[in-house]
């Protein structure tokens, strides 16, 4: 199945419950302009039916290149903070939609690139990869959460340095700083995020959903409000059937068979 409506993704459900998500501007390297926003919310916001994971690709030799600088318009404090908004919307709906996100990066990762990349749940790099937040030397600052997702992946003190002075993190060194969680040889990642997908998509629909909608924001939280919400988390998924089935399989030595919980 080919998805349609969309200006600048194209969206392909695979069997097994694969939705390949691609980014598809490549004549201007996935630069993110309003329209491509637009696209992602939607897509994340309500993912088609039958979809279990999605892969998220950029079309040509880079992931993306941030920021459409072309498309970028002056506005007012009040239009850039609903710009803004607009791009942390997406990306929310991204991290906290419920749909588990595998990325590959290859290429540019610049800047809103970086945003996006790093609001992915598993990143599958290739060498080319390279991480980048330029928005100093555009006389912008970042915009679409990366003071938060960056931040809590390099931590403030790293990330401030990258910005201050430019420094560009190769595939190497972003898998050695937790911005991949593998990092593949050339060519590689979509066969890589393919069999991380078949992976997830075998899991308990709701310990993904637990896993997605819950972890970052506990991690978020004081240790006392942490536990109580781990517990809450924990009391949801232990009673479902999909834990019933999960253990029976397990003591049965049979293959799981997850049905769709209402
Ligand atoms: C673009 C963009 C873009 C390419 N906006 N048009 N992002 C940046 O500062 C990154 C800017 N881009 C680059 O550094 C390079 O383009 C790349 C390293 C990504 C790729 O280099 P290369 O040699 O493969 O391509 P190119 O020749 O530089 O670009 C090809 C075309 O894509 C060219 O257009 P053309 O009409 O001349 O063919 C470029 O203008 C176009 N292009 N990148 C618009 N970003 C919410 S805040 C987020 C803030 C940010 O994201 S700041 C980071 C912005």
């Amino acid at each position: 199945m080919t998805g349609t409506g969309f200006r600048h993704l194209s969206v392909t459900l695979e069997g097994d419950g694969i939705a390949l998500v691609r980014m598809d501007r490549p004549d201007k390297r996935n630069a993110i302009n309003d329209a491509l926003i637009a696209d992602l919310g939607a897509f994340f916001g309500a993912p088609p039916a039958g979809a279990k994971v999605a892969i998220l690709l950029g079309a040509g030799d880079h992931f993306c290149a941030g920021l459409d600088l072309a498309e970028h318009k002056e506005r007012d404090p009040f239009g850039v903070m609903h710009h803004s908004q607009s791009w942390h919307r997406a990306f929310e709906a991204l991290e906290f939609g419920g749909l588990p996100v595998v990325s590959v990066l290859h290429g540019a990762v610049i800047g809103g690139g970086m945003e996006i990349a790093m609001s992915t749940h598993v990143r599958v790099a290739e060498p080319t990869a390279t991480y980048a937040l330029p928005e100093g030397r555009r006389g912008i600052f970042v915009g679409g959460g990366a003071s938060v997702r960056v931040s809590r992946i390099l931590g403030a003190d790293r990330m401030r340095e990258m910005m201050l002075t430019g420094r560009r993190y190769d595939a190497r060194a972003g898998q050695d700083l937790g911005l991949s969680h593998y990092l593949v040889g050339a060519g590689e990642g979509l066969d890589k995020a393919r069999e991380l997908a078949r992976t997830i998509a075998g899991n308990a629909p709701i310990s993904n959903y637990m896993m997605l909608t819950a972890l970052a924001r506990i991690g978020d939280m004081a240790m006392t409000e942490g536990l109580f919400a781990e517990s809450l988390a924990t009391a949801m998924t232990q009673t479902s059937a999909h834990a019933r089935e999960g253990m029976a399989a397990f003591l049965e030595k049979r293959a799981t068979d997850f049905k769709e919980e209402s």
